[in-house]
């Protein structure tokens, strides 16, 4: 595949399409970078690569003889694939794929690969630790990349035949997968999200399917027996199907699966105990799913299960995923950023043990926010929004009855507002069930600027 390449055009530089184009001129191929925003500076792009680099770079439009001349273009996941340019590219014939497909080709080992709408980011990080330990006794070394914000293309030349890679794939990077074939994956659960990429809830759920795509009898697919997206897929993909369920073991089980699955508070494994969580750090639900579709994944690729024991039990909750910032005042403050949309907000809400002043609101991705408002539940005691979608929150929160809203119009003033309305014994969550764009580059900015701030709250 690598040597047919000549002419690539890699679009979008963000941290993708400056990895992908930076892998494509090591290994000899005619780049070029194509960045729709024309405000960008040519300059500012070429500081990015972490060598001297020779891509030639455009921005704004990309000139006709340029498209002339190429064979193949590399999409980053931020390029819609319908987008008009990738459109016409497609019709002259010209190779369209992704920068994940991209780095499979170029890299080595076997892959573990994660998708979901929730839970992605904290059990790709969950499995990486659990491969990073068995690497230490098997040898080789384990990588975790992909949407969790470390390209698949920057590490793909340093992987070896005994190389791990444990890959966070959304469905924007999977909609130009094509050969990529990882040996165990993962679907943690679909609920409605990136609606205004992907249209129609049918079209979301066959990309997240594209994870199996290339995967055969031979190769392993742990999926969520609750949820009935991915229920059903087990009951049509060719791989050896692993289900996790906390509420239906003997369902799962009538299968003829494998299935992780909850008696109590302990974690089982068919019929053998795995761990229980009140010796595991992480809290929720919604957490000992995940850890459940880490331990069928681990498993099933041969990690012996007491080291998977072993990596859960000391295992911390990640960043911006109901992390415990700081009590001020008596108020605990907890930074939810990765609540991105309705699903995951509604986990936030549900692991909140207090009364809530919950701030919300950000970029419109056409969700719908009834259940979200419906989760409050009485815990919520204010909803501070911002956003974008601000007024479209508050129109439905109204019309389920919930009338304690104040509007804001930035983060330092949602914060100091909410320092203002919780009380002694009270939370202030910041889980806005909406994407961060708009008003901040990305969740993980949206997270640390509101850290920040309550970290400068006075006590
Ligand atoms: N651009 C174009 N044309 C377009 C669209 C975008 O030229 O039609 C340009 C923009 O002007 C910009 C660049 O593309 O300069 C941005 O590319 P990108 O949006 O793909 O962003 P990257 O910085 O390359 O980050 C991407 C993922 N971003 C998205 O999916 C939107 C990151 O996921 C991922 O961590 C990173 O690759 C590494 O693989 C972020 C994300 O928000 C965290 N993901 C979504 C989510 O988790 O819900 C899917």
């Amino acid at each position: 595949m690598e040597n047919k390449r000549k002419n690539v055009l890699v679009i979008g530089s963000g941290i993708s399409g400056i990895n992908a184009a930076a892998l494509l001129e090591r290994s000899g191929v005619a780049v070029s970078l194509f960045d729709s925003n024309d405000k960008l500076v040519i300059d500012d792009i070429k500081r990015k690569f972490m060598e001297e680099t020779s891509v030639d770079i455009y921005v704004g439009e990309l000139p006709r003889n340029v498209m002339d001349t190429l064979d193949e273009a590399v999409l980053s996941p931020g390029v819609p694939i319908d987008n008009p340019l990738v459109t016409e590219l497609r019709d002259k014939g010209v190779r369209i794929t992704g920068e994940i497909e991209l780095a499979y080709e170029y890299s080595k080992g076997d892959v573990l690969a994660i998708t979901g709408t929730n839970g992605k980011t904290t059990t790709t990080t969950l499995v990486g630790e659990i491969c990073s330990n068995y690497s230490k006794v098997k040898g080789g070394e384990t990588f975790v990349v992909g949407n969790i914000g470390n390209p698949y293309t920057a590490i793909a030349s340093d992987t070896r035949d005994d190389s791990i890679v444990v890959a966070e794939i959304s469905s924007f990077q999977l909609e130009t997968t094509d050969s990529f074939r990882p040996k165990v994956s993962a679907i943690l659960n679909i609920t409605p999200d990136h609606l205004n990429r992907h249209y129609t809830m049918e079209n979301y759920v066959s990309v997240k399917e594209r994870i199996a795509l290339r995967q055969t009898k031979d190769d392993v697919i742990v999926l969520n027996y609750d949820d009935a997206y991915t229920r059903d897929f087990g009951t049509r993909t060719d791989c050896r199907v692993i289900y996790f369920t906390r509420k239906d073991y003997e369902g799962a089980r009538s299968e003829g699966c494998d299935v992780l699955h909850m008696d109590g508070d302990m974690i089982m494994y068919n019929d053998m105990d795995v761990i229980d969580v009140n010796d595991m750090l992480l809290i929720g639900t919604h957490n000992y799913e995940n850890v459940m579709a880490a331990i069928g994944m681990t498993s099933a690729y041969g990690v012996p299960m007491d080291m998977i024991r072993d990596t859960i039990r000391t295992f911390k909750a990640v960043e911006h995923r109901i992390e415990y910032v700081r009590t001020v005042g008596g108020v605990d403050y907890y930074n939810d950023s990765k609540g991105t949309n309705p699903d995951a907000a509604i986990k936030g809400i549900k692991a909140m043990k207090k009364r809530t002043v919950l701030i919300g609101g950000g970029f419109d991705k056409k969700s719908s926010y009834d259940e979200w408002i419906e989760s409050f539940d009485g815990k919520v005691k204010k909803l501070v929004l911002l956003g974008q979608t601000a007024d479209k929150i508050a129109e439905c929160a109204r019309e389920h009855g919930f009338n304690d809203i104040e509007m804001v119009s930035s983060m330092e003033e949602a914060v100091k507002r909410s320092s203002e309305l919780a009380e002694d014994g009270e939370a202030v969550l910041l889980s806005p069930a909406c994407a961060s764009w708009g008003m901040f580059n990305n969740y993980e900015e949206r997270g640390r600027i509101f850290k920040d701030l309550v970290n400068g709250l006075e006590e």
